[in-house]
């Protein structure tokens, strides 16, 4: 699991502390006022990035959250007939893919025992992306024009560490023409089956040469070891900052880190239409996805390697060793 130890800060309790907000983002969403991390990273609440699909491969989603409504992808060749229109072998993947349970519904299903910061996973992570904004309602996204292709296929319990249906989501992002993917999730390299490990990669390198931008956290492990597959080539690694742009004590580090995000309280969209802090490199990795996209969106023709050395080229610096080029600066990128 991507330390549970750090994703601490979902529901009562929150990140301990208030999270100070000394720039509040420009929007009309009322829990705009908790997210620091919007200004800190250059977000001046433009939509940007029309048409550009994100894919987020997490651990299940509320589908229908009140903040998500109209931002899901949706695969134009399918209808909900249980047939497979579009001939991609899923059937009626109207707007995304369950890989886990190799079903339509990528919903978040309740597992018991399984803590609720995590059953929120992939929640929280989508709506950092690309919440609904603007609309009066929750929270803003940092890429709120992003269609969202949002797909299941991790599970935080121990049977699925190795993450054996990763590579299929991610062909499967591809295949239906995500640009930009986003995983908020990694392993340590030695939890990784060899045959897992060899069968993501290259998918990983398929991703890349169709010019997919491959996002991921880097970990929360406090240590100089960044989790599997952020630190493989081609994926960007994302570690975390907090509000004061240092990096919190549990952040991974090292030398495949590219770049850094705000990681700390960092206010999104939860399960059963909520809302709440939400810490860890699992939320600074949607964060640099989402600009990715935008700048995939002004530069259509630039390679994977070009966006991704523009976010690195225009990153802030930050006061620490193993943060890569530092942290991510959405004006400076897009400028
Ligand atoms: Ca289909
Ligand atoms: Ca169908
Ligand atoms: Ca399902
Ligand atoms: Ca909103």
């Amino acid at each position: 699991m991507i330390g549970a130890a750090a994703l601490v800060a979902l529901g009562a309790g929150g990140c301990g502390d208030p999270c100070p907000v000394d720039v509040v983002p420009s929007t009309d969403d009322p829990e705009a006022v908790r997210q620091w991390h919007l200004p800190a990273v250059g977000w001046t609440g433009e939509l940007g990035a029309a048409g550009v699909v994100v894919a987020v491969i997490d651990n299940g989603f509320q589908l229908d959250h009140e903040d998500l409504e109209g931002q899901l992808w949706v695969n134009p060749g399918e209808l909900p007939n249980g047939l497979d229109d579009d001939g991609n072998e899923y059937v009626d993947d109207l707007a995304g893919w369950d890989f886990l349970d190799q079903d339509a519904d990528a919903s978040r299903e309740a597992v018991e025992g399984l803590d609720p910061v995590l059953a929120g996973h992939g929640t929280a992570a989508a709506g950092i992306l690309a919440a609904r904004t603007d609309n009066g309602v929750g929270v803003a996204g940092a890429c709120p024009d992003c269609p969202l292709m949002l797909l299941r296929a991790r599970d935080f319990d121990a049977a699925h560490n190795v993450m054996p249906v990763l590579a299929e989501a991610v062909r499967y992002a591809v295949a239906e023409g995500a640009e930009v993917i986003s995983l908020s999730d990694g392993v340590l390299p030695d939890d990784v089956d060899a045959a897992v490990m060899a069968e993501v990669e290259a998918a990983l390198a398929e991703a890349r040469a169709a010019g997919v931008v491959v996002v991921a956290s880097a970990g929360n492990d406090g240590a100089e070891v960044v989790r599997w597959p952020a630190r493989i080539d081609g994926v960007l690694a994302v570690a975390a900052v907090d509000e004061d742009g240092s990096p919190p004590a549990w952040t991974s580090f090292g030398p495949e880190v590219g770049i850094s995000a705000p990681g700390r309280c960092v206010f999104t969209t939860l399960p059963e239409d909520g809302y709440g802090s939400f810490d860890g490199t699992s939320a600074s990795a949607p964060l640099v996805a989402a600009l990715a996209a935008r700048l995939r969106a002004n530069h259509p023709n630039w390679s994977a390697d070009e966006v991704v050395d523009r976010i690195l080229a225009t990153a802030s610096s930050v006061d620490a060793e193993g943060l890569g080029a530092g942290t991510v600066d959405f004006a400076a990128a897009l400028e």
